[in-house]
């Protein structure tokens, strides 16, 4: 049984019927973020990008400051994507005196040879080990590793964790760090609710096709038979907790047949709802909470003008 027919048939056994935003991700789903964050109406990335360009200098010294210029500092990317962020740091990195490797992992192979011929080109001179892989590989190079590193999650990447998966997720990264290193974590912060909504609802349609592409890859990859226009996306945010969900609902009743689970059927009432994808959002209690929790300590803050979004550097 493959992996993908492994997930649709264990995520489709609970209710809500569920699958995981981690199997957007293939070369099609890659694309669509990357079109996603050049939208008008989804700020976090050129948020981000605006707090890097401008206070990048900063969040540079921040992260290099554990390792003085005696020991090698290791910049270790989780969900790396395009890197398009990442290389203004990278730059200001560069100018630390400190001796710099990029470790860049994405589950994605395909944007991890993009972005790795993309640095040889822009960043010739940056010593790069990149890795096609899930977030838990990366955990064994923190461990093993030796020199500092500085461990980036950004883009609001650790919002797609429930919040009991976060703490559990973020101690896994806390644990092998030593008092050299440094955590830079990038969380989109609440605010009006109605413009976060409407970042997973844009006017082109393209974050329901990145949430239809979840149906395309279990249609090509685990041989089943959605018919895309049976479903709607729908995208809705609780202010209350933060929880910014995306949702396909099936427009009728209908009866999906997966080849890959040998023909295994699935029964869908109209109307039903199934989740896809949690995008939390943090205020900055919340995220001194979760440290604590943790046990890191808030090392810095760095937030754009309008407080949309925080960078915020961690250590143990
Ligand atoms: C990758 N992640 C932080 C994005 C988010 O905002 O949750 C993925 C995304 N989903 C829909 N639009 C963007």
């Amino acid at each position: 049984m493959n992996h993908l027919a492994e997930h649709l048939a264990q995520g489709f056994s609970q209710t809500p019927k569920t699958l995981s935003s981690k199997y957007f991700y293939d070369t099609t789903g890659s694309r669509l973020f990357q079109q996603i964050m050049g939208l008008p109406e989804y700020y976090p990335t050129r948020t981000e990008l605006a707090i890097f360009q401008e206070q990048g200098a900063a969040i540079a010294r921040a992260l290099a400051a554990g390792a003085g210029a005696s020991q090698p500092l290791a910049v270790v990317e989780l969900g790396a994507g395009d890197g398009l962020k990442t290389k203004f740091l990278l730059r200001e990195l560069l100018a630390q005196p400190v001796a710099l490797t990029y470790v860049p992992v994405d589950i994605s192979a395909s944007a991890i040879a993009e972005l790795t011929a993309s640095l040889h080109a822009e960043l010739p001179g940056l010593p790069t080990e990149p890795l096609a892989a899930e977030y838990s590989a990366a955990l064994t190079t923190l461990a093993t590793r030796p020199g500092a590193k500085a461990v980036l999650f950004l883009g609001s990447n650790i919002g797609n964790f429930t919040p009991d998966e976060q703490v559990v997720f973020l101690r896994e990264l806390a644990q092998p760090l030593t008092p050299a290193d440094r955590l830079l974590v990038g969380f989109d912060l609440r605010k009006d609710p109605r413009r976060i909504r409407a970042a997973y609802d844009d006017a082109q349609g393209i974050t329901a096709e990145f949430n239809f592409n979840l149906l395309r890859r279990l249609n090509a990859e685990a041989g089943a038979d959605f018919e895309l226009d049976a479903w709607q996306h729908f995208p809705d945010y609780d202010p209350s907790t933060g929880a910014m969900r995306s949702w396909l609902v099936s427009r009728r009743a209908q009866t999906v047949r997966v080849a890959a689970l040998a023909g295994q059927t699935f029964d869908i009432a109209a109307w039903e709802a199934i989740h896809t994808e949690s995008s939390y959002k943090f205020s900055l209690p919340q995220i001194a909470g979760l440290a604590a929790a943790v046990g890191l300590r808030v090392v810095e803050v760095f937030q754009d003008a309008a407080g949309d979004f925080a960078d915020v550097v961690l250590a143990v």
